[in-house]
């Protein structure tokens, strides 16, 4: 049927009237159910051997426009609507986001489950269905605080399955409900992401905030996800979570293996397993429990089957975000594991009988999770090349001496479905006119691009847009955060999760040094916008320490007459996928300012560099690889590299202190954080903690980097002046940053680890 006829008749089947006097909700319920009639018609991916990623978070986004990008109906429904003077920019808003992801590596497993379907890999993820997600953020006194974020509607994508498992903890047996959420490729077939739940789940648990019993695990353990943070790494929750979704990830599996006809002891010709991060680690002894006391294999032959079809992803070199669990907590938990993972443990300490740093259990009766991968994966990837030679030289060298074969790259990318054609349509449709349409299938095509970089007309298109997109975000700010922008100021902007490590507190003190510049006299020659968007780990203080001074640099500066005209700062609220997408777009200056060495690779910083930002970073993770691509002209690279910084923790000669008395710039704006004017409005404890934390401890060497931060910073904001030099970084940028699209990180991993057909 056509589009326009079925539209129709849905909008009276469902609402009774005619499209043109339908609510913008009800349009949202029809848009949903044409679009889902449309998947019905696509195949799901089939081969030999599927792909099952195994991850704790899918950051999915809203999937309306997303699917319909894929199927390729976007341009048809907005005409449609454009008809019946609709918008459906309106009916997006309507559908709720998932929040299930932390960040880059929940939202890394949505842009690769884009990418398996889109090259028509058979593949499927597995996760968990939190019905409140991480939180919801809101702003109250200057603080962050964390409320219940409902997405689960009743018309929803999600699909009931009757597939269902039981899962056998040390105290209760739980059955598990499987619901599946349709994976549109682009131009191509479908997969399944597959999210478990427990049919015994009790929403009412959750009381104030996001507070709820925790001991009542079948009745919360699919409430929440857990932050990533150390400080509550002990909870055992966390563990039910882990073990709940491997456990049925391992029986789901040995079912489709089963249905197939095909042969356990044949499971690494059938089947990939990637592990993303540690989360799913307990995936290995699990498949090796049911092998052995299921399914009558030897422990050998078990282990040997699984180690062949486990492979896995390291996401961090910060030693504390490492999974470590005491044994006693998987006692409890899992005592079925346990007798498991103590034989696989006391194989590695047989054979490495001198070699302790690689043992599985500690000395403290701690489980070492990413032990248990690199000895019983055949593969162990990086997520960027800086990460991968760090990971072998210094983090995991131990490992890397014994299985050098097992290590590999994988440097990570992102779909250009959502951050180009989704997110940037108008940039999307100038590349078409421009270079065609090949990029969209094959990414590398958009260095076809640099055929223009003299060329007039499409250098002012590319700013046009920019300019375009700036405006349409001051506009969805002043909707939602009530602040009024300049849409001719420089946009500079720093979104990602609030971490130490990634020194948005860097970022804080050049604006407290601008303000006290301007407040001096001395005025930028362009207004500055200072946009931030970050959620804190509910439990890690000083991240929300760092939100509380952002906050109230926000209310000082935009609140003074004198600088608010020359400096803007906006902390954006609930920063997640949907912000991005209306941020990234009308961003100039790119902030990727990680201390060198501890960003594994980062990947907003491959989405504002495809919409067409420049980069102010340091030499880290993905931005090394960005740097090489776009060269020293088209980025700012500031700061000391990743040796030096591996050295002063080597030698534990940081001293922030020298620094802070060094520089009276550094002092000046160190001083700021608890001076009168900060602390008229801000509170005394959080201002002066993160003082102290930045005087005596500065663990992540901020003022190590910030005069020369400070430096590049000011050349980067200086050179945007001259608009011939900067559209042409802009389109350098924008062409080459097709080695980032995840269509080429999954053929990598496709070549390299699983070897589908
Ligand atoms: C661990 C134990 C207990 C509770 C939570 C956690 C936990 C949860 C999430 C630990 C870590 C995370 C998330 C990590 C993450 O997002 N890492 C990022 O992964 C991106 C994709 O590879 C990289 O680009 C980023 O550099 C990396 O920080």
């Amino acid at each position: 049927m056509e589009v326009k006829t079925h539209f129709d008749k849905l909008a009276r089947k469902l609402y009774g009237r005619p499209i043109n006097q339908c609510t913008t909700q009800e349009l949202y319920h029809v848009v949903l159910q044409l679009t889902k009639d449309a998947m019905t018609e696509k195949k799901y991916n089939e081969g030999e051997k599927k792909i099952y990623y195994i991850s704790a978070e899918f950051l999915i986004g809203k999937l309306l426009s997303n699917n319909l990008i894929n199927l390729g109906l976007y341009d048809e429904v907005e005409n449609i609507l454009k008809e019946n003077g609709k918008s459906l920019t309106e009916i997006e808003n309507e559908e709720p986001e998932p929040s299930l992801g932390n960040g880059g590596l929940g939202r890394l497993a949505a842009c690769f489950m884009d990418s398996i379907a889109t090259l028509g890999l058979p593949g499927c993820g597995i996760g968990l269905n939190y019905h409140y997600g991480l939180f919801h953020q809101v702003f109250k006194d200057y603080l962050q605080n964390a409320e219940k974020d409902k997405w689960i509607e009743k018309d929803s994508w999600l699909k009931k399955t009757d597939v269902t498992f039981d899962v056998k903890f040390g105290d209760r047996t739980l059955k598990s409900v499987m619901y599946d959420i349709d994976v549109t490729g682009y131009d191509s077939g479908m997969n399944k992401l597959h999210l478990f739940d427990v049919e015994t789940l009790d929403e009412s648990l959750v009381k104030e905030g996001i507070t709820f019993d925790k001991t009542a695990i079948d009745k919360n353990l699919t409430l929440f996800l857990y932050p990533d943070d150390s400080d509550e790494n002990g909870n055992l929750l966390r563990i039910y979570q882990e073990y709940f979704m491997v456990s049925n990830g391992a029986q789901l599996i040995i079912k489709d293996m089963k249905e197939q006809g095909y042969d356990l002891h044949e499971m690494h010709k059938h089947v990939a397993i990637q592990i993303n991060d540690t989360h799913p680690t307990m995936v290995i002894p699990e498949l090796i429990r049911i092998l052995t006391q299921e399914e009558e294999f030897t422990m050998d032959d078990a282990i040997e089957v699984v180690s062949k079809t486990c492979a896995y992803t390291n996401h961090t070199i910060l030693a504390e975000a490492l999974e470590t669990w005491p044994l006693a907590y998987l006692e409890k938990v899992v005592p079925v594991l346990v007798p498991i993972i103590k034989e696989l443990a006391n194989r590695i300490k047989k054979a490495h009988k001198d070699n302790e740093k690689v043992w599985i259990i500690d000395d403290d009766k701690r489980v070492h999770m990413a032990f248990i991968d690199i000895h019983y994966g055949y593969s162990v990837n990086g997520v960027a090349a800086i990460h991968t030679e760090i990971l072998k030289n210094t983090e995991l060298h131990d490992f890397y001496v014994l299985y050098p074969e097992k290590f590999n790259n994988k440097t990570n990318g992102i779909t250009f479905r959502r951050w180009l054609l989704e997110c940037n349509r108008p940039l999307a449709k100038l590349l078409d006119e421009t270079i065609g349409t090949s990029y969209r299938k094959n990414a590398d095509d958009l260095e076809k691009l640099l055929e223009y970089v003299n060329d007039e007309e499409v250098l002012g298109k590319i700013r046009a847009i920019k300019d375009q997109k700036k405006v349409e975000l001051v506009k969805v700010i002043k909707d939602r955060e009530g602040i009024e922008l300049d849409p001719n100021s420089i946009f500079d902007v720093q979104v990602k999760r609030l971490h130490e490590y990634k020194r948005q507190q860097m970022n804080a003190l050049y604006i407290i040094h601008k303000y006290l510049e301007i407040k001096a006299g001395k005025k930028p020659k362009r207004p500055i916008t200072c946009i931030f968007g970050a959620k804190a780990a509910p439990a890690y203080v000083i991240a929300r320490d760092i939100i509380h001074l952002l906050l109230v640099l926000q209310h000082i500066v935009n609140n003074d007459p004198e600088v608010s005209p020359y400096l803007k700062v906006v902390m954006v609220t609930n920063y997640n996928v949907d912000y991005a997408e209306k941020l990234i777009p009308a961003c100039d200056v790119s902030e990727q300012i990680s201390l060198a060495s501890k960003e594994a690779s980062g990947t907003s910083n491959m989405k504002f560099m495809l919409n067409g930002a420049v980069t102010l970073g340091t030499d880290d993770g993905a931005n090394v690889e960005i740097h090489e691509l776009v060269g020293d002209d088209n980025i700012y690279i500031f700061g000391v590299d990743s040796d030096t910084v591996i050295n002063h923790y080597k030698k534990a000669d940081y001293v922030s202190k020298d620094y802070y008395k060094k520089s009276a710039v550094i002092k000046e704006a160190v001083d700021f954080i608890v001076s009168k004017e900060a602390l008229a409005v801000g509170h005394k404890e959080n201002l002066e903690r993160l003082y102290k934390e930045l005087l005596n401890k500065d663990w992540f060497m901020t003022l190590l980097d910030l005069e020369d931060y400070i430096e590049k910073k000011d050349k980067i904001f200086e050179d945007f002046e001259n608009q011939d030099k900067w559209k042409k970084m802009m389109l350098v940028n924008i062409a080459k940053a097709g080695f980032f699209s995840s269509d080429r990180t999954i053929a990598d991993y496709n070549k390299d680890i699983w070897k589908l057909k």
